[in-house]
């Protein structure tokens, strides 16, 4: 199918910045990007489409989600909001390990199910891309569930989705010893769902109340073994060296990164490691340390942003609001808050058919009812998507 959308401005995302495109067009055939420029240039197609001066990016990437869970934790969020710490909530039986049970008692029908919203939220504000963890199973069986649920949502709409295996997210309650735990993901679930198909990249909680820099590096050498790409979330409470340890073994990303010291800037700059920021976890855990933007940039560290969309940290669905998130908390630019959800992001998922309107790239296109690109980042609550292209449909 050959198609062109023309009569609008474009943001290619090519190169560094927005790529801007003021009298543009994209042209499309099977699937894939054949042009996109001015209009002047434009292959002549049989089916034309006449955008009325509408903007166009990227169809948007949202490359850091755990939105394949059951239950909910606003009990959890009533109760921080009386007072009770995170800890108080731990040991109440609350926080990650009370996702995990309603996960568990949940079947793979019903996850699909009660997943399939908030993945609608995402595609309603123009993502065509998306990366989903596990990491609320816990077991070999229940971690398969939440990643076969994942697979499934791919098929129910149009959207690519992206898995990543996050077994060791916590220490379920059948185990007492971390170390046994991560014995077990190496030795057992990791390599099974590998070998299913089930897993497109490795990441871990690398944290004082996760997993030790010595526990994420035994699960980032079985991934190597395997071929699959590794990710981690770092730096979010504390600074252990994670998002070092993680460019050590070429991470696609280090994710988070409050706490994020120089030392470890410079080592992402060297690997290419990409900072995942994530401003809705920020926002609603009322965290007051920011990450370190300015050396990032300092250091040509690539910045991508996403939802984080979970229940215990960041109950967002929200690609523009997340936006808007990291300008006003984080100061990005607006430049750095769309590339982040599209370019970058795509960059941070290793994606590299994604993320910009060029020549051979997927035709996933977002049309927005703007004047300006400003006002992706700048409204809170308003979705502007006037359509949005898969694979040029
Ligand atoms: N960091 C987070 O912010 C989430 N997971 C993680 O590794 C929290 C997940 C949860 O509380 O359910
Ligand atoms: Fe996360």
């Amino acid at each position: 199918m050959n198609r062109l959308w023309h009569n609008a401005r474009l943001m290619t995302l090519e190169g560094r910045g927005l790529g801007i495109v003021e009298d543009g067009a994209v042209a499309c055939e099977d699937g894939a990007i054949t042009y996109a420029g001015p209009s002047a240039g434009a292959p002549k197609t049989a089916e034309r489409i006449d955008c009325q001066g509408r903007w166009i990016s990227p169809g948007l990437v949202d490359c850091h989600t755990h939105l394949v869970y059951a239950g909910n934790r606003a009990r959890e969020f009533e109760l921080r909001l009386a007072g009770a710490s995170y800890e108080e909530i731990a040991r109440s039986g609350g926080g990650i390990v009370s996702t995990m049970k309603a996960t568990r008692a949940a079947t793979e029908d019903e996850l699909v199910a009660t997943s399939l919203p908030r993945l609608d939220a995402l595609i309603a504000e123009g993502v065509t891309t998306v990366e989903i963890k596990s990491g609320y199973g816990l077991s070999l069986t229940d971690e398969r569930k939440q990643l076969r649920a994942a697979r499934r949502l791919a098929d129910l709409r149009a959207v690519a989705v992206t898995t990543t295996f996050l077994g060791a997210h916590a220490l379920p309650p059948e185990f007492a010893d971390r170390d046994a735990y991560v014995t077990h993901v190496c030795d057992t679930m990791l390599p099974a769902l590998a070998a299913e198909g089930l897993v497109d990249a490795v990441d871990a909680f690398c944290e004082g109340i996760g997993f030790s820099p010595a526990q994420v590096a035994r699960v980032f050498e079985v991934a190597r073994t395997l071929g699959l790409p590794v990710k981690l979330h770092a730096e979010q409470l504390s600074d252990l060296g994670g998002a070092a340890l993680a460019a050590g073994h070429g991470a696609l990303s280090a994710d988070h990164l409050e706490y994020l010291d120089e030392a470890g800037v410079a080592a992402m700059a060297a690997s290419g490691t990409v900072a995942v920021l994530l401003p809705g976890a920020f926002y609603f855990t009322r965290e007051e340390k920011r990450p370190p933007v300015e050396a990032l940039r300092a250091h040509g560290v690539p910045i991508a942003l996403a939802t984080d969309c979970n229940p215990g940290t960041s109950p967002l669905t929200s690609p523009l609001l997340a936006m808007n998130m990291a300008a006003t908390l984080f100061r990005l630019t607006v430049e750095e808050c769309i590339a982040g959800f599209t370019r970058e992001a795509a960059r941070a998922l290793g994606h590299s058919d994604v993320g910009t309107l060029e020549p051979g790239k997927a035709c996933d296109l977002a049309i927005w009812d703007i004047g300006q690109p400003a006002e992706l980042v700048y409204r809170m609550g308003f979705n502007p998507l006037h359509a949005r292209i898969r694979r040029g449909q």
